[in-house]
């Protein structure tokens, strides 16, 4: 890989201020704190804001400065737009959407003004910065139209996306006015990944429903370009944790810091007391409120766990100018009042509310010393702070209770697993928890430990960035076999020389582009002036090979110096002759086939079946598409109980589900065609999966190009139809 670039909001440093001086400080959050050691070990530049409102260019220059040593480079952001960027359209926009808060989501024109605004600062200072080739690694939700932006200009870098947030459901996403926008922002990166599947596959839905383009696994095929989506569930610095709680823990009592003489102390103060942890910032998503709730419940319902057990709930002050976060914040401290309050003694507090950030060393000495983690987000990409808990847990004792709306349950299956809004389940977990034996506590942290000592955060961002160089890999591929003036001049020469040619076109998105409604493709102008040029050259054959029924093909092309092979062979039309069809199959299929392709319909709005001589074939292209990609999964294997014994097969093609007579395909027509005489030139062109066959049957001499971006067996490659036709023109004309 060359040069890495990464991209984020916040650099892993921020800038203060204070008494006219300039101090550097480590950012807080995960991303920040997770990939700062890949970064320096990888002498990358990171790009990002630097937290500070610089007053002049000098304080500008003095803060680059400062940053350079760090390998950082800054994007100064004005006050009014970080309100409108920040608090505003990531914040006030985004953030609760994809989080699925629909109710605190706010659409205003100026909030998307700026974000537009910043994702441009940010994409002409990397353009300024990157070298040819180089790498850019762009994080998070606050960045999402970076990715085109900058290949949209620099389509020689290499973009990867990861995103840190879930990506909510199509239903939630469709919300968004500037949906389409964001879409196409993002698929301006050759990978993008996310924390878990669930995520990826809503991404994906949204892709094929709102922008319509064909997605094969994980592949998206966009009208010249793939883009790869991949799942990296984000780990941690699994050594950091781990050494710095052997270390806090090894400390003599005497010489350990206040506050884990406080905890040691509070311990010590009863036998068999426990504490149980949480941390997290103060955020409407991390379900502060209902963990509270469902703590009161469970001293309600154990009293005899009075004086013996504690929360100690540490809250990071966040976003505090908006007004929603005061509000929870008023919240908290009276859910937190009425809790100790109620059940509180002279020397016990059942809730221990600290509303700051901690430096890191307390932070070990909590996750080190508490015997619970309690961590119960109502919805969160991945929540890192279950994985550190882990990773201190030095003497494998400690019960991590998590809930499943968390993006790290789906590693972490050893945990308590609880739905953060079912107080009587996540009080059932504490008590759970509480009474788990030293074993099992044992067992369970063993075995999360080690896969998440595996896949550290190391490892991730190495992942990451191999499924990037390696994307790079395929899109390089994939740009070799597309067909470039060379290729052109060569295919254009060979032709010239040849004696004897063939031309085998599809029809459907290979002369004419995709229309919803099939009649709508009937041919233009520039298509009949292209076979009438073509089949001027008196040693050129012109066929055009298609799965449509023959009676379109002769009503479209009758007349004209061209074959028809229609129905994907099961007729043929030679220039100037009648159409000459297979032999029936003498078994009624269809009649057995048709009432199942019916049934499909009727539970399908907006499929159809078409009737062919030797086909059936079930449309799915207007009906919605992730209904009609799941019930022609189910159509193929329902159908496939009635082909034993019966000559049928199932052909997939765009959209389209055809049951037909075996032996029926564009290659063995082709090759029928070809088999009397000595072509020397011989070219197909095509668009859909059915045309594989011609590209796999033709002999390898032959020209074989597809259209679009999809896995193909043919030699080259052309973008759309246009490209086809532009082809063509440069062989007409030619003797
Ligand atoms: C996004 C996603 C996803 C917290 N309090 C203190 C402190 N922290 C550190 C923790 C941890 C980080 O902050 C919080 O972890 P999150 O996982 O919640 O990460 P965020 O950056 O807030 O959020 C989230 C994450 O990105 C990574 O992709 O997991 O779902 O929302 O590292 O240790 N650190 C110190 N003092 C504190 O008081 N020093």
């Amino acid at each position: 890989m060359d040069r890495l670039i990464i991209a984020s909001n916040r650099l892993p440093v921020s800038i203060q201020k204070s008494d006219e001086k300039l101090t550097v400080t480590p950012s807080a959050g995960g991303l920040a704190t997770g990939l700062k050691s890949y970064h320096k070990n990888n002498n990358s530049i990171w790009i990002g804001w630097p937290g500070i409102d610089a007053e002049s260019e000098d304080e500008k220059n003095a803060v680059s400065e400062l940053l350079s040593k760090e390998q950082c480079l800054p994007v100064f952001l004005e006050k009014e737009l970080v309100e409108n960027f920040y608090d505003g359209f990531s914040n006030a926009t985004l953030w609760p959407l994809f989080h699925y808060f629909t109710e605190y989501t706010e659409f205003k024109e100026r909030y998307w003004l700026a974000y537009n605004k910043v994702n441009e600062l940010f994409a002409q200072t990397i353009i300024e910065n990157a070298q040819e080739g180089d790498t850019v690694w762009v994080h998070d939700y606050q960045l999402l139209l970076l990715p085109n932006l900058l290949k949209a200009q620099r389509p020689d870098l290499n973009i990867g996306f990861f995103l840190h947030i879930p990506f909510p459901s199509y239903e939630v996403f469709r919300i968004l006015p500037w949906r389409e926008e964001i879409l196409k922002g993002l698929l301006g990166a050759d990978l993008i990944g996310f924390h878990t599947y669930d995520y990826a596959r809503h991404f994906i839905s949204s892709v094929k429903r709102l922008l319509g383009y064909d997605v094969d696994f994980n592949t998206i095929a966009l009208e010249n370009r793939q883009v790869f989506i991949d799942v990296f569930p984000m780990g941690i610095d699994y050594e950091k944790f781990e050494s710095k709680a052997l270390e806090v823990q090894s400390k003599p009592i005497q010489e350990r810091s206040k506050m884990h003489q406080d905890i040691d102390r509070f311990l010590m103060g009863m036998p068999d007391r426990k504490l149980i942890l949480s941390i997290d910032r103060l955020d409407y998503t991390k379900g502060i409120p209902e963990r509270i709730k469902a703590f009161k419940h469970f001293l309600t319902k154990h009293p005899e766990y009075k004086e013996k057990v504690s929360l100690l709930m540490l809250t990071v002050p966040s976003r505090v100018d908006v007004e929603q976060y005061q509000n929870l914040r008023s919240e908290v401290e009276e859910l937190v009042g009425s809790v100790n309050g109620k059940f509180g003694s002279l020397n016990w507090n059942p809730i221990i509310y600290f509303y700051r950030s901690l430096p890191f060393e307390n932070l070990i000495e909590l996750y080190s010393s508490s015997d619970i983690a309690l961590l119960t987000p109502l919805r969160d990409g991945m929540n890192l702070v279950a994985k550190e808990y882990l990773a201190s847990k030095t003497n494998h004792k400690g019960v991590l209770i998590l809930s499943e709306m968390a993006g790290a349950t789906k590693e972490l299956g050893e945990a308590i697993s609880v739905n953060p809004n079912n107080i009587q389940d996540v009080s059932d977990a504490i008590y759970k928890a509480l009474t788990m034996s030293v074993e099992e506590q044992s067992k369970g942290v063993t075995t999360m430990q080690k896969r998440i000592k595996r896949y550290d955060v190391h490892k991730w961002a190495s992942e990451f960035t191999n499924a990037l160089t390696n994307s790079q890999k395929k899109i390089a591929e994939h740009q070799a076999r597309k067909v470039s003036a060379k290729h052109l001049e060569q295919i254009k020469n060979d032709f010239i020389k040849a004696k004897q040619k063939v031309l085998f076109l599809d029809y459907d998105g290979t002369l004419q582009r995709f229309y919803g409604n099939p009649e709508d493709a009937k041919p233009d102008k520039e298509i009949y002036d292209l076979i009438d040029a073509l089949s001027l050259n008196k040693s050129t054959e012109l066929v055009i090979i298609s799965g449509r029924d023959k009676n379109t093909l002769h009503k479209w092309f009758d007349g004209k110096q061209v074959t028809l092979i229609a129905e994907h062979g099961a007729w043929i039309k030679h220039v100037n002759k009648d159409w000459k069809g297979r032999n029936k199959n003498q078994v009624k299929w269809k009649d057995n086939i048709r009432p199942i392709l019916e049934s499909y319909v009727d539970r399908t709005p907006g499929s159809l079946i078409e009737e062919k001589t030797y086909s059936l074939v079930w449309h799915y292209r207007k009906a919605d598409i992730e209904l009609g990609i799941l019930r022609a999964l189910e159509l193929k294997t329902d159908v496939s109980n009635f082909l034993l014994n019966q000559e049928l097969e199932i052909l997939e093609g765009s959209k389209v589900i055809e049951v037909k007579e075996t032996g029926i395909n564009k290659g063995t027509a082709a090759s029928e065609y070809i088999k009397d005489t000595d072509y020397d030139f011989i070219m197909a062109i095509g668009d859909d999966w059915t045309d594989e066959y011609l590209f796999r049957e033709l002999p390898e001499t032959a020209f074989t190009i597809k259209v679009g971006t999809n896995k193909s067996d043919a030699k080259y490659y052309v973008d759309n139809y246009l490209e086809v036709r532009s082809l063509l023109k440069k062989l007409i004309n030619t003797k």
